[in-house]
Parts: C-alpha cells; sequence; structure tokens
C-alpha cells in the first residue's frame, strides 16, 4: 500500500500510526498540497490528503473511510474503533472533538500562510482558535485521572487522533496552548509519543 501525504497533515498523521499500530506495512509518499498538487491530484481530484494506494490500485480518500477500512481488514479483536456498544460511541465521540480541532487548526493555519496578509479575517481565525480550545477542553475532561487511556484498556483511535491534533496544533499555532492549559491532555499525549509507532510519525522527523 501507498499512503499520499505528509505527517504535518493530522490526518495523513493519524492513518501512519493506526497503520503502524495494526502492523500494517506501507510505503509513504510525502507529498504536500501546497506543493505537490498535481502528483495529489492523480490520486485524490480534491487534491487533498491523506490518500491510501491499495496494492490493487483500488485508492481511497479522506482519513474517516481509510481508517474504517483498516479497522475492517483488522478485525473487530484488533479494531482501534470497537465494533459496538457504549464504548464505541465514546471513542467516535471523542475522536469526532478531535478530528473538529484538527479541521479548525488546518483553517487557522491556512488563513495565516495561504492568503495575503491584507485578507486575513482576524475576526475569523479568533472563532477557530475558540473552536479549537472548545475540542481541546473536552477532550481535557474525558483524560481518566488514573493514567489510563481514553476509552478502555488499549489504546483507540480517539488517542490516536488526539495526539495527532495536538501535536499539530502545537507546532502550527505554537501560541494557542498555553505553559499550564491542558495538563491531563499533555501527559496522555507524552505517554503515547513515547510509543516508537507515534514517534516515529512526528512531523518533527520528516
Ligand atoms: N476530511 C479529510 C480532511 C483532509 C484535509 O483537510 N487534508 C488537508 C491537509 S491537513 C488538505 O488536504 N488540504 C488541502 C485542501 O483542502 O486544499 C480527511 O479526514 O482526510
Amino acid at each position: 500500500m501507498i499512503l499520499i501525504g505528509r505527517l504535518l497533515s493530522p490526518f495523513v498523521r493519524r492513518v501512519q500510526i493506526s497503520m503502524n499500530l495494526l502492523g500494517i506495512e506501507c510505503e509513504r509518499r510525502p507529498y504536500g498540497t501546497a506543493t505537490h498538487a498535481d502528483e495529489i491530484s492523480q490520486v485524490n481530484p480534491l487534491r487533498r490528503v491523506p490518500a491510501l494506494i491499495l496494492d490493487g490500485g483500488e485508492t481511497l480518500i479522506d482519513s474517516a473511510a481509510i481508517l474504517d477500512y483498516l479497522d475492517e481488514l483488522v478485525g473487530p479483536q484488533k479494531a482501534l474503533v470497537p465494533s459496538s456498544g457504549a464504548e464505541r460511541r465514546k471513542v467516535l465521540k471523542l475522536t469526532a472533538l478531535a478530528v473538529g480541532a484538527a479541521e479548525k487548526g488546518v483553517v487557522a493555519f491556512y488563513e495565516k500562510t495561504r492568503r495575503p496578509d491584507d485578507k486575513i479575517w482576524d475576526e475569523a481565525v479568533k472563532k477557530y482558535r475558540e473552536q479549537i480550545l472548545g475540542g481541546l477542553n473536552a477532550l481535557e475532561n474525558a483524560v481518566p485521572t488514573d493514567g489510563g487511556w481514553l476509552v478502555g484498556p488499549n489504546v483507540s483511535q480517539a488517542d490516536i487522533t488526539t495526539a495527532a491534533v495536538v501535536d499539530f496544533v502545537n507546532i502550527v499555532l505554537p501560541d494557542l496552548i498555553g505553559d499550564t492549559d491542558y495538563p491531563r491532555l499533555k501527559a496522555l499525549v507524552a505517554r503515547l509519543n513515547l510509543r516508537e509507532e507515534f514517534s516515529s510519525t512526528h512531523p518533527s522527523t520528516e
């Protein structure tokens, strides 16, 4: 399989971490949306990453659809989203909070980097930043106080996507999370980043 996209993208990174945890090998092509639009358009007409090219040539787009495929591939015992019940609902809800914060982080990043200075709308940027903080705050409140993972005894997609978004926000909006903010969330992400599956995918490694 071939994964398209750079690790700075929290959507690409959550797919790469998931593949590492599930023991699924892939080659990754670190194409950036600003620098490799032509290459990306060959696999995704929307020119977005990630895309996953399967061994038979079929191409999947959108991280949620790719992760759904990976979970199906490994089966319900190993899947990163539980197949049913309260744990599934909780993983999906926390993952949605992390994905939503990532989406707003991407938009805020593009406002800063892809617009002429005189076309940046500060009010919109402020709103995106508040939305990111809203998501992170909810995730902070969901981190168990006993040092466990977000849901159940094993690392789930909620943990993976949370780590991807916190690291992304810290890189692209370095002034957003204060030193004393979200201590439980920071501790969770630090513990996850001790694992090779996470540390080897940190955007700083690329
Ligand atoms: N819903 C998509 C979002 C992917 C996304 O926003 N990717 C960004 C990079 S982080 C992108 O390709 N941006 C280029 C663009 O939208 O023009 C997913 O989960 O894969």
